[in-house]
């Protein structure tokens, strides 16, 4: 028996035909969000786990990937595909398992959703310390969990994640409704420009959503070309350290040239009462209504 579960929705899946914008979304709907965590469309805080906390996370997510690593090449393990950019996927252990570039690796680059697969995952969806700014910034007294990723930069393999926001990827799901979403990135390691820090374009969350690469045969990412780069911020920061963010913030990461581990978890948040991402049809063909 298969345990793969397509349902999952991904950074990089492969999508449909190729159409021009069709101008569906009007200019009104995209500035409700635009002014989420301020001009800059971003917030750093520093020591927001202690060092405790980040050991006991390092360890636990050491034994997810082993346990979902072994998991994923048993017999009848979930099926594995390439996507448009020959990267590859796989669907086991009711995650998506997106595996280091580098040829025949057996590194996790990324799982996507991770909270099942821990306890103390799982916590972090409901710690205040990282909900209450995503509240804040969201202007709602409760929110949800939204999804969930576990992203491995492992020491010299660590591939880049390159320029993109994340509204693209939520809105071939939940539409619209991705404007309100925000995700923390919870660093478990020293970030520097070395290791695969995360960059930001500070302000350009305000401009909605960003044209997307017409060479990126994903579909999804942004084009580098129509991007005021100059202005990147390179976010380093100590491990135990938060970075949050809403959908429509442009950012990247670099690869890890380093000779240590860039690990962090990912929870995403939205306004209490709307379905988790994995919950809707996934359409990818629906990023072709975007710019
Ligand atoms: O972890 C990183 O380096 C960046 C991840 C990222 O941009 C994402 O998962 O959307």
């Amino acid at each position: 028996m298969l345990d793969g579960d397509e349902r999952f929705p991904v950074h990089s899946r492969q999508t449909g035909r190729r159409s021009d914008w069709s101008g569906v979304v009007t200019s009104e709907y995209y500035s409700t969000r635009m002014t989420t965590f301020g001009e800059a469309g971003y917030r750093v805080q520093e020591g927001v786990l202690d060092a405790g906390e980040v050991e006991e996370l390092r360890d636990v997510v050491e034994e997810v990937a082993t346990r979902v690593a072994a998991r994923a090449v048993r017999a009848g393990a979930g099926p594995q595909r390439e996507l448009a950019d020959g990267h590859r996927i796989q669907f086991s252990s009711k995650t998506a398992i997106q595996w280091e570039w580098a040829d025949g690796s057996k590194q996790i680059r990324l799982l996507e959703p991770v909270d099942h697969l821990h306890p103390r995952i799982d916590a972090l969806l409901a710690d205040p310390r990282l909900t209450g700014p995503a509240a804040e910034a969201l202007g709602v007294g409760e929110v949800a969990p939204f999804t969930s990723k576990l992203n491995l930069k492992r020491a010299r393999e660590g591939s880049p994640f390159p320029w993109h926001q994340d509204y693209p990827y939520w809105y071939v799901a939940v539409g619209r409704d991705a404007a309100d979403v925000v995700t923390a990135i919870v660093f478990l390691d020293d970030a520097t420009a070395e290791n695969g820090a995360v960059r930001v374009l500070p302000g350009s969350q305000r401009l909605g959503p960003a044209r997307r690469d017409p060479n990126d045969p994903t579909r999804f990412l942004a084009d580098p070309a129509a991007l005021e780069s100059s202005s990147e911020v390179v976010v380093e920061v100590p491990a135990g350290s938060v970075l949050w963010f809403g959908s429509y913030l442009v950012h990247r990461s670099s690869p890890n040239t380093s000779g240590g581990h860039r690990r962090a978890l990912l929870p995403s948040w939205q306004p209490a009462g709307r379905p988790r991402l994995h919950d809707m049809p996934y359409r990818p063909e629906l990023v072709e209504e975007l710019p």
